[in-house]
């Protein structure tokens, strides 16, 4: 039995669908652990550390946000390996659509076989089911207002960016 679950994803920005997510893993999970990791498919376009303190910022600001949050980062290897590190037997992964579970269906077999960690599929709130980082990034490199799909840290620090 696992009371200690793993959130991991690129969060390049994290979005109102991913805390949606975190905070329902939080009141399911006693511990959880935001883990943000590199995903070598993508184009980052903020560093590791950036992520992690916009993060926890947003969870700072959010009152809904329970206490049993941590976030950390992760490039020391498999995911499993932190699973293993910190004694998490369960990952928690947002589903958006069946786009989203053909996409993680072979990750949760890998991870089951690699290591016996267990993954859990978690939906957001409908309303956040269209959002993504990639679509908030190119809305605000277009000079799009993104308000409405970030934490106000985030729309702060896209705000801050925008070359004046
Ligand atoms: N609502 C709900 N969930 C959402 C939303 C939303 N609006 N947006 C994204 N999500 C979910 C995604 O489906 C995903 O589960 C998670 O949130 C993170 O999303 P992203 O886009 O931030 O992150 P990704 O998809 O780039 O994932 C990066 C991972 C590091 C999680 C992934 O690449 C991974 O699991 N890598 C494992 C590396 C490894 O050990 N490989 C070997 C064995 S598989």
């Amino acid at each position: 039995m696992s009371r200690i679950a793993v959130v991991p994803g690129s969060f390049d920005p994290v979005t109102k669908g991913h805390l949606d997510v975190i905070r329902r893993a939080a009141t399911v999970f006693e511990e959880v652990h935001v883990l943000v990791v590199h995903n070598p498919g993508k184009n980052a376009m903020l560093p590791i550390s950036e992520r992690v303190n916009l993060i926890q910022k947003a969870i700072e600001e959010d009152p809904a946000m329970p206490g049993n949050i941590t976030v950390a980062s992760w490039s020391m290897g498999l995911l499993v390996d932190y699973c293993t590190e910190v004694g998490a037997g369960v990952l928690v992964k947002g589903i958006r659509s069946q786009i989203d579970v053909a996409y993680e269906t072979p990750m949760v077999l890998m991870n089951r076989s690699l290591a016996g960690v267990e993954t859990v599929f978690m939906l957001p709130d409908p309303g956040h089911a269209h959002v993504s980082s990639t679509l908030v990034r190119q809305v605000a490199a277009l000079g799009g207002d993104v308000s409405e799909y970030v934490p106000p840290a985030v729309a702060r620090f896209l705000d801050n960016s925008r070359p004046a």
